[in-house]
């Protein structure tokens, strides 16, 4: 597996973002997710248009799941199974922000990912997120 550890801020006006941007977005505020570089991206063709994908490894690895409005706990049925504490890299397919959370019931803010961001979560990130929804 190829594991890149490179992290560039992110511009946003949120107090955390989950997914890194390229080093020229403006207004740097922390990201949560790493461009996806010249690494393998193949996985991440399967995410539908207009939805926030997530996945349980680097580089859009499987397995995965995908959200229209958000999931209260990963680690609650009904849902995708596995990706509670088990997210590595995302992609947002939505035109709105999305905002990720440690704790279930959006308890615990980590930070967002911008629309259209893909790549892997920051290292300080990886595995921890437990619900998400567009932010409020
Ligand atoms: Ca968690």
């Amino acid at each position: 597996m190829i594991r890149k550890t490179m992290t560039v801020l992110a511009g946003a006006a949120f107090a955390a973002a989950l997914v890194s941007m390229p080093a020229s977005a403006s207004t740097p505020s922390r990201g949560i997710v790493e461009p996806a570089g010249d690494v393998s991206i193949t996985a991440y063709s399967d995410c539908p248009a207009n939805r926030m994908c997530i996945w349980n490894n680097l580089n859009g690895g499987r397995p995965w799941g995908y959200f229209a409005v958000g999931d209260a706990n990963l680690g609650a049925a009904p849902g995708p199974s596995g990706l509670n504490n088990n997210t590595e890299s995302a992609w947002n397919r939505t035109s709105q922000y999305w905002c990720f959370y440690d704790g279930a019931n959006y308890t615990s803010l980590l930070g967002h990912i911008p629309p259209g961001v893909q790549g892997n979560l920051d290292a300080q990130y990886r595995n921890r997120i437990t619900s998400l929804r567009v932010c409020p």
